[in-house]
């Protein structure tokens, strides 16, 4: 569906107005120059294929802040008024920011849309309050909810986690801060819901008893679960992992770990994996082997899009514009079958060095060109190459005769090892790394 562009009171990007598709020997940066919303590729049209996300955490939140200094880049719309107003001003500003860019979901923390109060109540107010404007936004620009969250790890009562804290007076605050973002994101029509395990994991083990508070996680989730369901959340609960940061050791350490998390507590029918690249990559894994991991176990869910900065590993959260991972990331997407109710949030926010405002739009720009670029590069390998038969080639002895029976659970060790006996010793078959590493190379065009 095409977005309407939504401003309020005042326009905050002027002088930009919906970002066109310009192709790409376009050499305007507010122009797509590869994402065209309609174009058909495998099927189905690019806004289809992506679903893409803004974070209004990143987007309209972050100024640049980091621990070694104040923000540079100056967001009008943070400026001036109470935290209500301030609150108003941001969402005016998102939807602004959205709906310009046309792209058709956003997400969001309930601390991001709307400023916690100083009791339970009153933040619920507060958050109810914003949900209502937000529904309208929704309704004019036909910008729609991807997911919502709570925001359980930056209040410094959550600061030895929240579902996870040996404090149950902490866990009950989480529960109301998660019970009334549930509430926002079935009043806003959310497809998803995620839990991002903020401060659920720990320092040292000398003063933690894992088993106990991995435990308690999963109660929570299961009442999570509960309540959603009894007030007619129909979507999909999404698990986000990340190894480490801001604990030294996160409980959804990565895609395996929540998995076997998610099937040890019988949570794996309700809950998926949002998946962020930079968290994989501090997990040691690249992208497409988590999303791989969660496609194959059933449980995948949406993506957190950004890349982290390959020499130091940390979670930066920079815009994706690595061309060649986007490639085999679009490899695997398409072979899964693709996002589903998912989409692609990005999770991402330009340097602190980049102040101007049209920044933030270049940036996003970037990104979706990237991945639009990746999706035709990955479909022409799959359609045009015999990446898929040579894929399959490696695995033929599988596929009749002895190798066949065995995946059917018909051969023992025993007859096994006479196997390895009458056959003597296999010749060696090329795993052909470099040859598909050049297939890529040769498509980037
Ligand atoms: C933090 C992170 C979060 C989640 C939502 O690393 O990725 O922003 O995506 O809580
Ligand atoms: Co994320």
């Amino acid at each position: 569906m095409p977005i309407t562009v939504t401003t309020g009171e005042k326009e905050y990007f002027p002088g930009i107005g919906q970002i066109p598709f310009e192709g790409p020997d376009s050499d305007n940066p507010l122009a797509f120059k590869f994402y065209d919303a309609d174009r058909i590729v495998a099927g189905k049209t690019m806004r289809d294929h992506f679903r893409f996300a803004i974070a209004y955490w990143h987007t309209f939140c972050n100024t640049g802040d980091d621990p070694f200094g104040p923000g540079t880049q100056p967001l009008p719309w943070l400026e001036g008024g109470d935290p209500m107003q301030i609150a108003r001003q941001k969402l005016d500003a998102a939807f602004e920011f959205i709906s310009k860019l046309g792209v058709p979901f956003y997400c969001f923390h309930d601390r991001d849309m709307a400023p916690e109060g100083k009791t339970v109540p009153e933040s619920e107010k507060n958050l109810q309050v914003l949900v209502e404007l937000a529904k309208a936004k929704q309704k004019a620009s036909g910008i729609k909810l991807l997911w919502g969250t709570a925001n359980v790890f930056g209040n410094p009562r959550y600061m030895n986690g929240a579902a996870t804290n040996p404090d149950f007076h902490v866990l009950t605050h989480a529960a109301a801060q998660v019970k009334a973002a549930l509430e926002a994101t079935v009043a806003l029509g959310g497809e998803n819901y995620v839990f991002w395990g903020g401060r659920e994991g720990y320092f040292t083990l000398l003063n933690t008893q894992m088993k106990r508070e991995i435990d308690h996680l999963a109660m929570f989730l299961q009442k999570a679960r509960d309540y959603g369901r009894k007030i007619g959340f129909k979507g999909t609960f999404l698990i986000e992992p990340k190894p480490m940061e801001p604990t030294k050791h996160q409980y959804d350490y990565d895609v395996s770990t929540v998995i076997g998390f998610l099937r040890h507590y019988g949570l794996d029918r309700d809950f998926k994996i949002n998946i962020e690249n930079n968290h994989a990559t501090l997990a040691g894994h690249t992208f497409a082997h988590e999303v791989q991991t969660a496609a194959d176990a059933g449980l995948f869910g949406s993506l957190d899009v950004n890349q982290g900065d390959p020499y130091n590993g940390w979670d930066t959260d920079e815009f994706l514009h690595n061309l060649y991972d986007a490639v085999e990331l679009m490899l695997v997407m398409l072979r899964v079958g693709g996002l589903g109710h998912g989409g692609m949030n990005f999770d991402a926010k330009t340097r602190r060095c980049s102040t101007d405002l049209d920044d933030i739009f270049i940036a996003h720009i970037s990104s979706i060109d990237t991945l639009a670029r990746a999706l035709v590069i990955a479909d022409d390998i799959l359609q045009k190459s015999n990446f898929l038969a040579k894929r399959r080639e490696r695995y033929a002895s599988f596929d009749s005769g002895k190798g066949l029976a065995f995946e059917q659970g018909k051969v023992g060790l025993d007859e096994l090892a006479e196997l390895a006996a009458e056959w003597g010793e296999p010749k060696l078959i090329s795993a052909k790394q470099e040859w598909y590493e050049s297939l890529i190379n040769q498509y980037l065009r």
